[in-house]
């Protein structure tokens, strides 16, 4: 099956160069909590795309002649050298390279940095190994000698998967499914699909404000937390729902029914939470101002007759959904009423987007350090 991402000869031989991309975060709606090796989910996933949530990466490639090690990195984070994250790096390349056969054989100098504050508790996986892959796939177009618009967008979401689970949902499209599901055409474990084109207008200008709960280290890292899921009392029961949820949440989508989508949504993040303050051992990732702001939530839906929904991620933050229709009265209530909850009065305003984006790397001024 992942026979296609193997490439074809090179036929350029290209000394040295440079890319640069923007890949988003995504939240997810249908949550991917669970895996086999290698980042392959025990059950699908669907995602939107985010916008202002994003990481810049640049990766300037060069020939090697020092071949003493497997790779040759040098990593830059907002500017400073890391070399704390080489060993995720590695790992991440050691396991693209029978699909990305030049990685061995360049130096790479990758700088990379966020759109947002690396303490937010959002996490930066999928932009950050979605940017990288995208970069990684950009060259290898260069090296098979093809045009920019043969970028293999899908290959990108396979090697970003590699990275991160979550990061093959961050390549390209509003609304991502990722993992085989029996209702969706085309669906698949090894990537990403865009599934927008069959989703209702009102959901791609959908808003996300994320209320920033909790900006402190993540207590439950993805591994741990995926492991979680292993000899789980209700894994096979939660895999299957996530399957049912999916198909449900595609008709709300489909035909714009914001009232199931809702009860869908917020299922589907309390569930997530449910796994973990079930698993053993376990955890429990939300706090009091978590719970403070989904009760004012939904009292605000009961009253005002307006649409705006919540979901969670693998933390206390909270994720506020809502169509652009209903932006003003929601933005108003969540200034008036929901920010006193943040730390530090800590919240940012995100949209559904549409993936990765080529850019300048002039466009940064840390890129360019
Ligand atoms: C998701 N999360 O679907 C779920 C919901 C967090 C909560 O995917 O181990 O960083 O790198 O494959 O993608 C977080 O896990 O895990 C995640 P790995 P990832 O977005």
């Amino acid at each position: 099956m992942s026979d296609r991402f193997y490439p074809a000869a090179y036929t350029k031989t290209i000394p040295q160069g440079e890319v640069c991309w923007q890949a988003p975060s995504n939240i997810a709606l249908i949550k991917y909590w669970g895996k086999k090796e290698i980042q392959i989910p025990r059950n699908p996933s669907l995602s939107f795309t985010l916008t202002a949530c994003a990481t810049r990466t640049s990766v300037g490639f060069s020939l090697r002649t020092d071949h003493s090690s497997d790779y040759s990195i040098d990593f830059y984070f907002e500017g400073e050298k890391k070399e704390d994250f080489l060993p995720k790096i590695n790992t991440f390349l050691k396991r693209a390279q029978p699909y990305l056969p030049f990685l061995s054989t360049y130096h790479f100098e990758i700088r990379s940095e966020n759109t947002f504050p690396h303490s937010s508790g959002i996490a930066s996986s999928a932009s950050s190994m979605a940017a990288l892959a995208i970069c990684f796939v950009d060259i290898e177009r260069q090296l098979l000698g093809l045009p920019e618009e043969a970028l293999d967008h899908t290959k990108a979401s396979f090697i970003a998967r590699l990275g991160s689970g979550s990061a093959c949902r961050s390549v390209q499209g509003k609304i991502v499914e990722w993992g085989v599901h029996e209702e969706t055409n085309g669906s698949s474990d090894l990537y990403g699909i865009d599934w927008e084109e069959e989703a209702h207008e009102i959901f791609k200008t959908y808003h996300d404000t994320i209320l920033l709960i909790d900006q402190g280290e993540k207590q439950v890292s993805s591994t741990v937390g995926h492991g979680l899921m292993e000899d789980h009392t209700y894994a096979e029961r939660r895999f299957s729902q996530a399957h049912e949820h999916l198909s449900q949440l595609q008709e709300a989508l489909r035909s714009g029914d914001l009232e199931s989508f809702t009860t869908l949504v917020e299922l589907e993040a309390l569930t997530l939470h449910a796994m973990m303050l079930t698993s053993n051992p376990s955890f429990i990732l939300m706090k009091p101002n978590t719970l403070k702001v989904i009760r004012r939530l939904q009292h605000f839906r009961e009253t005002s007759g307006l649409h705006p929904c919540f979901t969670l991620d693998a933390g206390a933050n909270v994720h506020i959904l809502y169509p652009d229709s209903e932006r003003e009265e929601v933005y108003q209530f969540i200034k008036n009423e929901l920010v006193g909850y943040c730390e530090n009065g800590g919240y940012i305003c995100d949209m559904v987007g549409n993936g990765a984006k080529k850019i300048n790397a002039s466009a940064s001024k840390t890129l360019v350090k």
